[in-house]
């Protein structure tokens, strides 16, 4: 990279940044290296010391599982919306490879299961088209969310009553949407998130008593069965955390999903070169809309012993964070970086520590995400759905993308009209 690491950490010069940071969204920390023309900065955030970092050298050492955790680096509430307590993400060293190695093979390893996810997500979409064409508008977005939650209820088999899924699907969906910021709604997406792990540590207590059994083979099923390295199976609670951890982030796939329905408005192109499948294309196609679109915009680590690095001094309970978004945007990486360019080609690559959105290195050993492959997948169908399969038309809405709301999306939602098979 071209930027200088100075020989002494950089601070900015307020005193505490947390406002500006939810004022300025995606754009606060990549503003703050430019300004300071620096790829390490020391602020203040929630009154919290912290050093932020940007491009594949800092990438480097937050995936560095053995001298950092994940317990302690992002807000409770943040947390608690998300990953949760006792999750795959709190934990480190050999727990953490041996949960992990879970994850990895129900998302990554196991063909048939990615497999079966992606033909999942296929056929719910399909369902919903003749509904589609008599409604006139629809909400791409609101759609997504409630056909994301039926396909992952369905692949992972987790058991939710139909009269309560357009409710769960907006709660998970609500998870996410709130993750970015405390506010008023928070407290209530947390407690009926509450009332959700509760449903489903009863399934996993039924489960162990014999009442209840999974499809064998199915993510429940995985979940229930799983030993930990101690030759323990996970309570009812961890397991409950870790189904919500396989639910809710494929909900989170539709916002790639309207960013994806969003470029081929603007590269119309792109829509008619996928209108015939070609999976090299559309592989380029999904990738470049993960590198470019705004989701998960940094992540935090803490040191858990004090180590020089880079000749800075890293004391034990340092808060470290890292620009994801701002590292996918780096012009020392990528040319024209903010130009959307199917044909540069970038791949999910354990080695490149520049294309990380979802975070980056090793996916076995670190806490990389293990949904990488999903998402690229179902990003892939969706693209061929929304070209190749379905014709709608785009009513004249605001479709601008605002970098301050943290998570964000086009600002009507995309809304889409007169859905119709393509002939
Ligand atoms: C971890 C983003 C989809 C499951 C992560 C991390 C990021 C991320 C940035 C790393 C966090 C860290 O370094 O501490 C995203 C985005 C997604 C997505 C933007 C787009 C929808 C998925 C999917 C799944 C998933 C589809 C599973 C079905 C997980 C899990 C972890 C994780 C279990 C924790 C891994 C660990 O700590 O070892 N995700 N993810 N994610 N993701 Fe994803
Ligand atoms: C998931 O559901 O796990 C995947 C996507 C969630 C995106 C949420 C974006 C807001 C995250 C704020 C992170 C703050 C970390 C310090």
């Amino acid at each position: 990279g071209s930027r200088f690491w100075p020989p002494k950490i950089p601070r900015s010069p307020a005193f505490d940044e947390t406002l500006s940071l939810m004022r300025e969204g995606y754009g606060f920390l990549p503003r703050r290296f430019a300004d300071l023309d620096t790829p390490i900065f020391r602020t203040r955030l929630m009154l919290r010391d912290v050093i932020c970092m940007t491009g594949p050298i800092a990438a480097r050492l937050i995936y560095d599982d053995a001298r950092l955790t994940r317990v302690g680096a992002m807000p409770q509430t943040v947390l608690r919306l998300l990953q949760d307590r006792g999750s795959v993400q709190q934990l480190d060293g050999a727990a953490h490879r041996h949960r992990k190695a879970l994850f990895v093979r129900i998302l990554m390893e196991d063909k048939g299961s990615l497999d079966r996810l992606v033909a999942t997500f296929r056929r719910q979409f399909l369902e919903r088209v003749p509904d589609w064409s008599r409604m006139g508008a629809v909400a791409l977005g609101k759609e997504l969310d409630l056909i994301l939650f039926r396909t992952a209820l369905s692949w992972t088999q987790a058991p939710v009553d139909a009269d309560l899924l357009e409710d769960d699907a907006a709660l998970v969906a609500d998870m996410i949407e709130n993750a970015g910021h405390v506010g008023p709604r928070t407290f209530g997406t947390l407690f009926r998130r509450s009332l959700l792990e509760r449903r489903f540590r009863a399934a996993f207590r039924e489960i162990r008593r014999g009442k209840l059994t999974p499809m064998p083979g199915s993510p429940m099923a995985m979940l229930a069965g799983y030993r930990d390295v101690h030759g323990q199976l996970l309570s009812p609670t961890v397991a409950a955390v870790e189904l919500i951890n396989l639910i809710r982030p494929l909900v989170a796939i539709g916002r790639y999903i309207v960013f994806a329905a969003l470029r081929f408005e603007r590269h119309p192109q792109w829509k008619e070169i996928l209108a015939e499948p070609d999976a090299e294309r559309l592989t380029d196609f999904a990738e470049e809309v993960r590198r470019i679109s705004p989701f998960f915009p940094f992540v935090g680590a803490v040191a858990r012993a004090s180590f020089d690095w880079k000749g800075y001094r890293i004391r034990r309970g340092q808060w470290l964070m890292l620009d994801l978004y701002g590292s996918c945007h780096a012009g020392e990486a990528f040319r024209a970086p903010d130009e959307f360019r199917p044909g540069r080609g970038v791949r999910r690559d354990e080695a490149d520590y520049s294309f990380i959105p979802q975070g980056a290195g090793s996916t076995a050993r670190g806490h990389r995400c293990p949904g990488e492959m999903a998402t690229v997948e179902i990003l892939k169908e969706a693209a061929r759905l929304l070209a190749g399969v379905i014709d709608y038309e785009v009513p004249e809405q605001d479709l601008s993308v605002s970098l301050t709301t943290v998570p964000t999306g086009p600002t009507d939602g995309f809304i889409i009209s007169g859905v119709r098979w393509r002939g």
